[in-house]
Protein backbone atom coordinates (compact mmCIF):
# COMPACT_ATOMS: atom_id res chain seq x y z
CA UNK A 1 0.00 0.00 0.00
CA UNK A 2 1.47 3.31 -1.14
CA UNK A 3 1.46 6.54 1.54
CA UNK A 4 -1.47 8.22 -0.64
CA UNK A 5 -3.72 5.11 -0.55
CA UNK A 6 -4.17 5.73 2.73
CA UNK A 7 -6.63 7.16 4.62
CA UNK A 8 -6.48 10.72 4.84
CA UNK A 9 -6.73 12.71 8.58
CA UNK A 10 -5.53 16.10 8.82
CA UNK A 11 -1.95 17.13 10.28
CA UNK A 12 -2.96 19.16 13.30
CA UNK A 13 -0.40 21.62 12.58
CA UNK A 14 -0.28 21.71 8.99
CA UNK A 15 1.83 19.14 7.12
CA UNK A 16 0.08 17.04 4.14
CA UNK A 17 -3.09 15.15 5.57
CA UNK A 18 -0.77 12.10 6.47
CA UNK A 19 -2.56 9.63 8.80
CA UNK A 20 -0.94 10.79 12.11
CA UNK A 21 0.11 6.92 13.16
CA UNK A 22 3.31 4.26 14.11
CA UNK A 23 2.59 2.49 11.30
CA UNK A 24 4.89 -0.62 10.97
CA UNK A 25 3.53 -3.30 8.53
CA UNK A 26 7.09 -4.70 6.95
CA UNK A 27 10.44 -4.98 9.04
CA UNK A 28 12.45 -2.07 8.89
CA UNK A 29 14.19 -1.24 6.28
CA UNK A 30 11.66 -3.22 4.60
CA UNK A 31 12.00 -4.99 0.91
CA UNK A 32 11.87 -1.21 -1.28
CA UNK A 33 13.99 0.51 1.29
CA UNK A 34 16.38 -2.23 0.69
CA UNK A 35 16.43 -2.03 -2.61
CA UNK A 36 16.95 1.73 -2.46
CA UNK A 37 20.02 1.48 -0.35
CA UNK A 38 21.37 -1.15 -2.35
CA UNK A 39 21.30 1.73 -5.24
CA UNK A 40 22.47 4.04 -3.04
CA UNK A 41 25.88 1.88 -2.08
CA UNK A 42 26.56 1.98 -5.83
CA UNK A 43 25.96 5.30 -6.46
CA UNK A 44 26.44 7.72 -3.54
CA UNK A 45 29.64 8.11 -2.26
CA UNK A 46 30.67 5.81 0.39
CA UNK A 47 31.26 8.89 3.21
CA UNK A 48 27.78 10.59 2.59
CA UNK A 49 25.88 8.05 5.47
CA UNK A 50 22.49 7.03 6.24
CA UNK A 51 21.19 7.16 9.74
CA UNK A 52 17.89 5.33 9.54
CA UNK A 53 17.63 2.99 6.47
CA UNK A 54 14.42 4.04 4.71
CA UNK A 55 13.12 5.32 1.43
CA UNK A 56 11.07 8.15 2.37
CA UNK A 57 7.89 8.80 0.12
CA UNK A 58 5.98 11.23 2.11
CA UNK A 59 6.41 12.85 5.41
CA UNK A 60 4.10 15.63 7.49
CA UNK A 61 2.99 16.60 10.83
CA UNK A 62 4.84 14.14 12.97
CA UNK A 63 5.45 11.07 10.26
CA UNK A 64 7.64 9.82 7.95
CA UNK A 65 6.61 7.41 5.60
CA UNK A 66 8.59 4.99 3.63
CA UNK A 67 8.64 3.18 0.20
CA UNK A 68 7.21 0.12 2.18
CA UNK A 69 4.18 1.40 3.67
CA UNK A 70 5.73 1.91 7.06
CA UNK A 71 4.91 5.37 8.88
CA UNK A 72 8.14 6.05 11.17
CA UNK A 73 7.33 8.91 14.14
CA UNK A 74 9.62 11.33 13.22
CA UNK A 75 11.72 12.92 16.48
CA UNK A 76 14.61 14.20 14.42
CA UNK A 77 12.81 16.43 11.74
CA UNK A 78 15.83 16.16 9.51
CA UNK A 79 17.95 17.54 12.35
CA UNK A 80 16.09 20.27 13.11
CA UNK A 81 14.73 21.42 9.76
CA UNK A 82 11.32 20.93 9.39
CA UNK A 83 10.10 22.41 12.42
CA UNK A 84 7.16 23.89 11.32
CA UNK A 85 6.32 20.24 10.20
CA UNK A 86 7.72 18.41 6.54
CA UNK A 87 6.04 19.68 3.55
CA UNK A 88 4.08 22.39 5.46
CA UNK A 89 0.92 22.78 3.41
CA UNK A 90 1.72 27.16 3.19
CA UNK A 91 5.31 26.57 2.71
CA UNK A 92 4.16 24.43 -0.61
CA UNK A 93 2.02 26.97 -1.60
CA UNK A 94 4.46 29.77 -1.38
CA UNK A 95 6.86 27.35 -3.14
CA UNK A 96 4.60 26.68 -5.86
CA UNK A 97 3.48 29.97 -6.68
CA UNK A 98 7.20 31.45 -6.36
CA UNK A 99 8.70 28.18 -8.56
CA UNK A 100 5.99 29.69 -11.69
CA UNK A 101 7.26 33.28 -11.53
CA UNK A 102 10.56 33.00 -11.51
CA UNK A 103 13.61 30.54 -10.28
CA UNK A 104 16.24 32.16 -9.68
CA UNK A 105 18.14 35.38 -10.69
CA UNK A 106 21.27 35.35 -8.58
CA UNK A 107 20.65 38.45 -6.26
CA UNK A 108 23.47 39.91 -6.39
CA UNK A 109 23.20 40.24 -10.15
CA UNK A 110 19.24 41.46 -10.03
CA UNK A 111 17.12 42.04 -6.66
CA UNK A 112 14.32 40.62 -5.54
CA UNK A 113 11.30 41.40 -3.17
CA UNK A 114 11.71 37.72 -1.13
CA UNK A 115 15.03 38.51 -0.42
CA UNK A 116 14.92 41.62 1.63
CA UNK A 117 12.05 40.59 2.72
CA UNK A 118 13.08 37.85 4.71
CA UNK A 119 16.07 40.02 6.08
CA UNK A 120 13.49 41.84 6.90
CA UNK A 121 12.09 39.86 8.85
CA UNK A 122 15.62 38.81 10.56
CA UNK A 123 16.24 42.45 11.67
CA UNK A 124 13.04 42.30 12.91
CA UNK A 125 13.14 38.79 14.96
CA UNK A 126 16.67 38.28 15.88
CA UNK A 127 17.30 39.48 20.13
CA UNK A 128 18.14 43.26 20.54
CA UNK A 129 16.24 46.34 18.99
CA UNK A 130 19.55 47.79 17.11
CA UNK A 131 19.94 49.05 13.67
CA UNK A 132 20.54 45.09 11.55
CA UNK A 133 21.51 43.82 8.33
CA UNK A 134 21.16 40.23 6.98
CA UNK A 135 23.25 38.56 4.13
CA UNK A 136 21.74 35.59 3.03
CA UNK A 137 23.53 32.36 1.80
CA UNK A 138 22.31 28.29 1.07
CA UNK A 139 23.73 26.43 4.77
CA UNK A 140 24.95 26.89 8.10
CA UNK A 141 28.07 26.21 7.37
CA UNK A 142 28.45 28.84 4.72
CA UNK A 143 26.36 31.36 6.97
CA UNK A 144 29.02 30.60 10.28
CA UNK A 145 31.76 31.41 7.01
CA UNK A 146 30.33 34.44 6.11
CA UNK A 147 30.34 35.45 9.97
CA UNK A 148 33.95 34.54 10.27
CA UNK A 149 34.29 36.62 6.93
CA UNK A 150 32.57 39.82 8.53
CA UNK A 151 33.95 39.46 12.54
CA UNK A 152 37.63 39.76 10.87
CA UNK A 153 36.93 42.75 8.36
CA UNK A 154 35.18 44.87 10.95
CA UNK A 155 38.04 44.18 13.79
CA UNK A 156 41.24 43.79 11.79
CA UNK A 157 41.78 41.07 13.74
CA UNK A 158 42.05 37.13 12.47
CA UNK A 159 41.88 34.88 15.65
CA UNK A 160 38.31 32.79 16.07
CA UNK A 161 37.59 31.22 20.06
CA UNK A 162 35.52 28.38 19.58
CA UNK A 163 34.51 25.98 22.30
CA UNK A 164 35.15 22.17 23.66
CA UNK A 165 32.18 19.98 21.74
CA UNK A 166 31.31 22.45 19.20
CA UNK A 167 30.18 22.01 15.87
CA UNK A 168 29.78 24.57 13.02
CA UNK A 169 29.82 22.59 9.80
CA UNK A 170 32.13 20.79 7.27
CA UNK A 171 33.67 22.97 4.86
CA UNK A 172 37.46 24.05 5.45
CA UNK A 173 37.09 26.51 8.10
CA UNK A 174 33.94 25.54 9.80
CA UNK A 175 35.75 22.11 9.90
CA UNK A 176 38.05 23.92 11.69
CA UNK A 177 35.41 25.31 14.30
CA UNK A 178 34.22 22.18 14.64
CA UNK A 179 35.56 20.05 17.72
CA UNK A 180 35.07 16.51 17.27
CA UNK A 181 37.58 14.68 15.01
CA UNK A 182 35.00 11.45 14.13
CA UNK A 183 33.70 11.55 11.66
CA UNK A 184 33.56 15.74 10.53
CA UNK A 185 37.39 15.64 10.76
CA UNK A 186 39.44 12.73 10.10
CA UNK A 187 41.75 12.73 7.64
CA UNK A 188 40.56 15.79 5.62
CA UNK A 189 43.45 18.50 7.27
CA UNK A 190 45.17 20.72 6.82
CA UNK A 191 42.33 23.10 8.42
CA UNK A 192 42.26 26.81 8.76
CA UNK A 193 44.64 28.63 10.41
CA UNK A 194 43.73 31.38 13.27
CA UNK A 195 41.52 28.70 15.50
CA UNK A 196 41.43 28.52 18.77
CA UNK A 197 39.38 25.94 21.30
CA UNK A 198 38.87 26.65 25.01
CA UNK A 199 36.42 24.89 27.74
CA UNK A 200 32.46 24.99 27.48
CA UNK A 201 30.51 25.21 30.63
CA UNK A 202 29.18 21.50 30.50
CA UNK A 203 27.29 20.99 34.34
CA UNK A 204 26.88 17.42 33.91
CA UNK A 205 30.66 16.89 33.29
CA UNK A 206 32.99 19.75 34.30
CA UNK A 207 32.54 19.22 37.72
CA UNK A 208 29.34 22.02 38.73
CA UNK A 209 31.56 24.93 37.80
CA UNK A 210 29.17 27.89 38.04
CA UNK A 211 28.26 29.68 34.30
CA UNK A 212 30.48 32.69 35.73
CA UNK A 213 33.31 30.35 36.32
CA UNK A 214 33.50 28.82 33.48
CA UNK A 215 33.28 31.92 31.26
CA UNK A 216 36.16 33.09 33.98
CA UNK A 217 37.85 29.99 32.71
CA UNK A 218 37.54 30.45 29.42
CA UNK A 219 38.15 34.18 29.47
CA UNK A 220 41.45 33.50 30.87
CA UNK A 221 42.90 30.91 28.71
CA UNK A 222 41.83 33.49 25.67
CA UNK A 223 43.84 36.21 27.07
CA UNK A 224 46.99 34.00 27.94
CA UNK A 225 46.84 32.28 24.94
CA UNK A 226 45.15 34.09 22.50
CA UNK A 227 45.22 38.11 23.25
CA UNK A 228 42.51 39.71 23.23
CA UNK A 229 43.72 42.11 20.39
CA UNK A 230 44.12 39.25 18.20
CA UNK A 231 40.61 37.81 18.73
CA UNK A 232 37.94 38.56 16.23
CA UNK A 233 35.44 36.64 17.33
CA UNK A 234 34.16 34.49 19.79
CA UNK A 235 31.93 31.98 17.96
CA UNK A 236 29.54 30.06 20.25
CA UNK A 237 26.01 27.56 20.03
CA UNK A 238 23.76 28.81 23.01
CA UNK A 239 23.08 25.77 23.28
CA UNK A 240 24.75 23.19 21.73
CA UNK A 241 23.55 20.83 19.25
CA UNK A 242 25.87 17.98 17.32
CA UNK A 243 27.82 18.12 20.51
CA UNK A 244 25.05 17.15 22.72
CA UNK A 245 23.01 19.55 23.57
CA UNK A 246 25.09 20.93 26.32
CA UNK A 247 22.70 23.66 28.12
CA UNK A 248 25.57 25.75 29.57
CA UNK A 249 25.45 27.22 32.83
CA UNK A 250 23.58 30.11 33.99
CA UNK A 251 25.55 33.07 33.73
CA UNK A 252 28.05 31.67 31.22
CA UNK A 253 26.99 33.08 27.93
CA UNK A 254 26.71 35.97 29.47
CA UNK A 255 29.80 36.84 30.99
CA UNK A 256 31.27 36.02 27.63
CA UNK A 257 29.38 38.20 25.43
CA UNK A 258 30.10 41.17 28.20
CA UNK A 259 33.96 40.26 27.76
CA UNK A 260 33.68 40.53 23.48
CA UNK A 261 31.69 43.69 24.49
CA UNK A 262 34.28 45.26 26.36
CA UNK A 263 37.20 43.97 24.57
CA UNK A 264 35.82 45.09 21.16
CA UNK A 265 35.41 41.09 19.99
CA UNK A 266 32.35 40.26 17.92
CA UNK A 267 30.25 37.97 19.68
CA UNK A 268 28.88 35.25 17.31
CA UNK A 269 25.77 32.85 18.02
CA UNK A 270 25.41 29.94 16.21
CA UNK A 271 22.01 29.73 16.36
CA UNK A 272 21.77 27.02 12.84
CA UNK A 273 20.13 24.55 15.38
CA UNK A 274 18.61 26.15 18.01
CA UNK A 275 17.03 29.20 15.90
CA UNK A 276 13.38 29.41 15.24
CA UNK A 277 11.44 28.71 17.95
CA UNK A 278 13.16 25.10 18.12
CA UNK A 279 13.87 26.01 21.84
CA UNK A 280 11.11 27.50 23.37
CA UNK A 281 11.90 31.15 22.51
CA UNK A 282 12.34 32.33 18.94
CA UNK A 283 16.23 32.10 19.70
CA UNK A 284 18.09 30.66 22.43
CA UNK A 285 20.34 33.87 23.15
CA UNK A 286 17.01 34.92 24.45
CA UNK A 287 16.68 32.28 27.49
CA UNK A 288 19.96 34.09 28.58
CA UNK A 289 19.08 37.47 28.39
CA UNK A 290 22.08 38.10 25.91
CA UNK A 291 22.22 40.01 22.38
CA UNK A 292 24.88 38.58 20.07
CA UNK A 293 26.79 41.13 17.63
CA UNK A 294 25.81 38.49 14.70
CA UNK A 295 23.69 35.81 14.62
CA UNK A 296 23.52 32.95 11.95
CA UNK A 297 20.89 30.76 11.05
CA UNK A 298 19.38 28.10 8.82
CA UNK A 299 18.02 24.90 9.21
CA UNK A 300 14.13 25.14 10.42
CA UNK A 301 13.99 29.11 9.25
CA UNK A 302 12.83 27.56 5.59
CA UNK A 303 10.72 25.03 6.61
CA UNK A 304 12.90 22.64 4.56
CA UNK A 305 14.30 24.67 1.80
CA UNK A 306 18.26 25.16 2.18
CA UNK A 307 18.72 28.66 3.32
CA UNK A 308 20.91 30.40 5.54
CA UNK A 309 21.53 33.66 7.32
CA UNK A 310 24.31 36.00 9.05
CA UNK A 311 22.47 38.83 10.85
CA UNK A 312 23.80 41.29 12.82
CA UNK A 313 24.93 45.09 14.01
CA UNK A 314 24.63 47.06 10.82
CA UNK A 315 28.00 49.13 11.63
CA UNK A 316 29.69 45.23 11.66
CA UNK A 317 27.73 43.85 9.14
CA UNK A 318 28.69 46.45 6.79
CA UNK A 319 32.47 46.57 7.29
CA UNK A 320 32.51 44.39 4.39
CA UNK A 321 33.07 46.32 1.27
CA UNK A 322 30.34 45.97 -1.66
CA UNK A 323 30.61 42.64 -3.79
CA UNK A 324 32.99 41.25 -0.57
CA UNK A 325 29.79 39.07 -0.07
CA UNK A 326 27.63 36.69 -1.75
CA UNK A 327 27.46 33.23 -3.81
CA UNK A 328 25.41 32.35 -6.91
CA UNK A 329 22.47 30.88 -4.96
CA UNK A 330 22.47 32.64 -1.60
CA UNK A 331 19.05 33.64 -0.79
CA UNK A 332 17.34 31.89 -3.61
CA UNK A 333 13.86 33.20 -4.18
CA UNK A 334 12.29 29.80 -3.93
CA UNK A 335 14.18 28.93 -0.85
CA UNK A 336 12.59 32.54 0.46
CA UNK A 337 9.83 32.00 -0.55
CA UNK A 338 9.30 29.10 1.57
CA UNK A 339 11.53 30.94 4.46
CA UNK A 340 8.40 33.98 4.44
CA UNK A 341 5.89 31.41 5.07
CA UNK A 342 7.19 29.09 7.92
CA UNK A 343 8.63 32.77 9.23
CA UNK A 344 4.67 33.21 8.93
CA UNK A 345 3.79 30.06 11.05
CA UNK A 346 6.37 30.38 13.88
CA UNK A 347 5.26 33.89 14.44
CA UNK A 348 1.16 33.24 13.94
CA UNK A 349 1.05 29.74 14.89
CA UNK A 350 1.89 29.59 18.18
CA UNK A 351 5.09 27.68 17.62
CA UNK A 352 7.18 29.21 20.41
CA UNK A 353 4.63 28.04 22.48
CA UNK A 354 4.15 24.78 21.27
CA UNK A 355 7.89 23.99 20.98
CA UNK A 356 7.56 25.15 25.18
CA UNK A 357 4.91 22.40 25.60
CA UNK A 358 6.91 19.65 23.73
CA UNK A 359 9.44 20.22 26.23
CA UNK A 360 7.66 19.53 29.33
CA UNK A 361 6.16 16.44 27.75
CA UNK A 362 9.96 15.38 26.65
CA UNK A 363 11.52 16.22 29.89
CA UNK A 364 8.83 14.84 32.20
CA UNK A 365 9.07 11.59 30.35
CA UNK A 366 12.29 11.45 30.70
CA UNK A 367 12.90 12.38 34.32
CA UNK A 368 10.44 10.16 35.10
CA UNK A 369 12.48 7.02 33.44
CA UNK A 370 15.82 8.55 34.86
CA UNK A 371 14.30 8.25 38.39
CA UNK A 372 14.27 4.43 37.96
CA UNK A 373 17.19 3.88 35.54
CA UNK A 374 20.89 5.15 36.64
CA UNK A 375 22.01 4.64 32.92
CA UNK A 376 20.27 8.18 32.35
CA UNK A 377 23.01 10.28 33.59
CA UNK A 378 21.93 13.61 32.60
CA UNK A 379 18.30 14.78 30.93
CA UNK A 380 18.73 18.49 29.57
CA UNK A 381 17.49 21.00 26.96
CA UNK A 382 15.10 23.34 25.94
CA UNK A 383 11.99 23.20 24.76
CA UNK A 384 11.79 20.91 21.66
CA UNK A 385 15.70 20.22 22.19
CA UNK A 386 16.12 17.71 24.95
CA UNK A 387 18.46 15.20 24.90
CA UNK A 388 19.47 11.91 27.84
CA UNK A 389 22.97 10.93 28.06
CA UNK A 390 23.05 7.26 28.81
CA UNK A 391 26.51 6.11 30.92
CA UNK A 392 27.65 3.19 32.56
CA UNK A 393 25.75 3.70 35.83
CA UNK A 394 28.88 2.11 38.62
CA UNK A 395 31.71 4.11 36.47
CA UNK A 396 29.65 7.42 34.75
CA UNK A 397 31.45 6.24 31.69
CA UNK A 398 29.40 7.84 27.92
CA UNK A 399 27.65 4.27 26.82
CA UNK A 400 27.84 4.87 23.15
CA UNK A 401 27.11 1.36 22.47
CA UNK A 402 23.85 0.96 24.43
CA UNK A 403 22.93 4.57 23.18
CA UNK A 404 23.11 2.80 19.45
CA UNK A 405 21.43 -0.23 20.45
CA UNK A 406 18.53 2.13 21.69
CA UNK A 407 18.59 3.95 18.44
CA UNK A 408 18.34 0.56 16.26
CA UNK A 409 15.68 -0.59 18.30
CA UNK A 410 13.90 2.39 17.99
CA UNK A 411 14.30 2.35 14.04
CA UNK A 412 12.95 -1.22 14.09
CA UNK A 413 9.77 -0.22 15.79
CA UNK A 414 8.88 2.83 13.91
CA UNK A 415 10.36 5.97 15.69
CA UNK A 416 13.47 7.93 14.14
CA UNK A 417 15.42 9.16 16.79
CA UNK A 418 18.82 10.66 16.55
CA UNK A 419 22.63 10.70 18.13
CA UNK A 420 24.60 13.03 19.08
CA UNK A 421 27.44 14.32 21.47
CA UNK A 422 31.32 13.96 21.33
CA UNK A 423 30.90 10.92 22.99
CA UNK A 424 28.01 9.17 21.19
CA UNK A 425 26.34 8.55 24.00
CA UNK A 426 23.50 11.60 23.53
CA UNK A 427 20.26 10.51 22.71
CA UNK A 428 18.31 13.59 21.03
CA UNK A 429 15.27 14.64 20.33
CA UNK A 430 14.20 17.47 17.74
CA UNK A 431 10.94 16.18 17.22
CA UNK A 432 8.54 18.72 14.39
CA UNK A 433 6.65 21.44 16.08
CA UNK A 434 3.58 19.89 14.31
CA UNK A 435 3.62 16.36 16.08
CA UNK A 436 0.67 15.69 18.18
CA UNK A 437 1.06 14.86 22.24
CA UNK A 438 0.07 11.57 21.33
CA UNK A 439 2.37 10.60 18.61
CA UNK A 440 5.01 12.15 20.80
CA UNK A 441 4.28 10.34 23.79
CA UNK A 442 4.19 6.90 21.76
CA UNK A 443 7.71 7.89 20.19
CA UNK A 444 9.24 8.94 23.26
CA UNK A 445 7.40 5.59 24.95
CA UNK A 446 9.13 3.54 22.23
CA UNK A 447 12.78 4.78 22.42
CA UNK A 448 12.37 4.39 26.56
CA UNK A 449 10.76 0.35 25.63
CA UNK A 450 14.50 0.01 23.57
CA UNK A 451 16.95 1.11 27.05
CA UNK A 452 14.38 -1.23 29.43
CA UNK A 453 14.93 -4.08 26.73
CA UNK A 454 18.50 -3.31 27.05
CA UNK A 455 18.65 -3.76 30.64
CA UNK A 456 21.21 -6.34 31.60
CA UNK A 457 18.41 -7.90 33.29
CA UNK A 458 16.16 -7.98 30.13
CA UNK A 459 14.50 -10.55 28.88
CA UNK A 460 15.34 -12.08 25.35
CA UNK A 461 13.69 -9.57 22.86
CA UNK A 462 10.95 -10.92 20.75
CA UNK A 463 10.66 -10.19 17.40
CA UNK A 464 9.18 -7.11 16.15
CA UNK A 465 5.19 -7.62 15.37
CA UNK A 466 4.54 -5.77 12.56
CA UNK A 467 1.00 -5.36 13.12
CA UNK A 468 0.33 -4.82 16.51
CA UNK A 469 2.44 -1.50 16.13
CA UNK A 470 -0.72 0.49 14.43
CA UNK A 471 -1.79 2.73 16.19
CA UNK A 472 -5.37 4.51 16.29
CA UNK A 473 -5.02 8.15 13.95
CA UNK A 474 -5.38 10.50 16.13
CA UNK A 475 -8.06 12.97 14.56
CA UNK A 476 -9.00 16.06 16.42
N1 LIG B 1 26.03 25.20 13.05
C1 LIG B 1 25.00 24.80 15.23
O1 LIG B 1 23.99 22.43 14.04
C2 LIG B 1 24.40 21.67 11.31
C3 LIG B 1 24.95 18.68 10.84
C4 LIG B 1 24.62 17.39 10.23
P1 LIG B 1 24.83 22.96 7.51
N2 LIG B 1 24.14 20.57 12.15
C5 LIG B 1 23.79 19.32 11.50
C6 LIG B 1 25.81 16.74 9.61
O2 LIG B 1 26.15 15.64 10.06
O3 LIG B 1 26.39 17.30 8.68
C7 LIG B 1 24.98 22.92 11.92
C8 LIG B 1 24.73 23.24 13.27
C9 LIG B 1 25.28 24.41 13.80
C10 LIG B 1 26.27 24.93 11.77
C11 LIG B 1 25.77 23.79 11.16
C12 LIG B 1 26.07 23.54 9.73
O4 LIG B 1 24.91 23.64 8.97
O5 LIG B 1 23.56 23.50 6.93
O6 LIG B 1 24.82 21.48 7.72
O7 LIG B 1 26.04 23.42 6.77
Amino acid sequence: MSSTEAPSVSAPHGGPTLPQERRVVTAIPGPRSQELLARKSAAVAAGVGVAVPIAVVAAGGGVVVDADGNSLIDLGSGIAVTSVGNAHPAVVAAVTQQVQAFTHTCFTITAYDGYIAVAEALNRLTPGDHEKRTALFNSGAEAVENAVKIARKHTGRQAVVVFDHAYHGRTNLTMALTAKNQPYKNGFGPFAPEVYRVPMSYPFRDGGLSGPEAAARAILQIEKQVGAENTAAILIEPIQGEGGFVVPAPGFLRALSEWATANGVVFIADEVQTGFARTGAMFASEHEGIVPDIVTTAKGMAGGLPLSAVTGRADVMDSAHVGGLGGTYGGNPIACAAALAAIDAFEHDGLVERAAEIGTIVLDALHEAQARDPRIGDVRGRGAMIAMELVDPTTGEPDAALTGRVVRYATEHGVIALTAGTYGNVLRFLPPLAIDDDLLREGLSIVLDGLAAHAPDAPPAEPVSTQSATTAAVAS
